[in-house]
């Protein structure tokens, strides 16, 4: 069990939007772990786990992994941290997700809420999310146009419901996601410093 109440940090928008860059910033500047979902499904395929050949082609599709699959490898990176401040980048991207992860908080740790602290929304024009994701050079499968027009369908059909589940829940902080990205983490920084202390 955790000694310190975990401290919940969802980090969303569409693909390229920044999520990964701007974690980067707040992980060195407010010392939080830092759990990128997609990257931890990445990590399944190159283990060669049972999922490995399932995830690969749902993420070459920019569909959403099963949910099952996703909240246990977050639960089980959170429970191997010792750190108590979570970044969960690029999750939940469906309503399934965000009730499948809110049903393994309470198991967790009795003593803590269902609902994530603070969710960050990096809002981004389509055209831009675009660009970036195609300037990036990383080899990554789903980083061509065809698969990106997929992705950029499935966050409008099915994340943008769960960002407008935490509008009303008065836990959305929207960050204008263009212009440099030290102007970007200008608009994150006083966020996260209004928790500290
Ligand atoms: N860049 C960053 N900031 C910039 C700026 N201000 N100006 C100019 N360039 C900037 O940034 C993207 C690129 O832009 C980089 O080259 C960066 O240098 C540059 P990045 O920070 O990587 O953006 P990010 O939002 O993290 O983009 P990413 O492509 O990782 O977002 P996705 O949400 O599409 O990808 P993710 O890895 O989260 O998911 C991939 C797939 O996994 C999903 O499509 C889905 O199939 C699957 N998945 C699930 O099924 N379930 C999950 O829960 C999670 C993922
Ligand atoms: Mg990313």
């Amino acid at each position: 069990p955790k000694e310190k109440t975990p401290f919940i940090t969802f980090v969303l928008g569409g693909p390229g939007s920044g999520k990964g860059t701007q974690c980067i910033k707040i992980v060195e500047t407010f010392g939080f772990a830092h759990l990128s979902a997609g990257d931890l499904l990445r990590r399944e395929i190159a283990s060669k786990s049972a999922d490995g050949a399932m995830i690969l082609n749902t993420i070459k599709e920019g569909k959403i992994v099963p949910s099952q699959v996703t909240v246990q490898l977050i639960q089980k990176e959170m429970e191997l941290s010792d750190n108590h401040k979570f970044l969960i980048d690029g999750f939940p991207r469906t309503e399934e997700n965000r009730v499948s992860f809110e049903r393994i908080l309470p198991e967790w740790q009795s003593q803590i809420g269902v609902e994530p602290n603070v969710v960050l929304f990096f809002d981004c024009p389509e055209e831009e999310m675009v660009k970036r994701v195609l300037n990036r050079n990383e080899g990554r499968v789903d980083d061509n146009l065809e698969t990106i027009k997929k992705r950029l369908t499935v966050f409008q059909a099915l994340s943008l419901p769960v960002i407008n589940y935490y509008s009303e829940r008065g836990k959305l902080y929207t960050i204008k996601a263009i212009g440099t990205e030290d102007e970007i983490f200008e608009q994150v920084r006083p966020i996260f410093a209004a928790f500290e202390n």
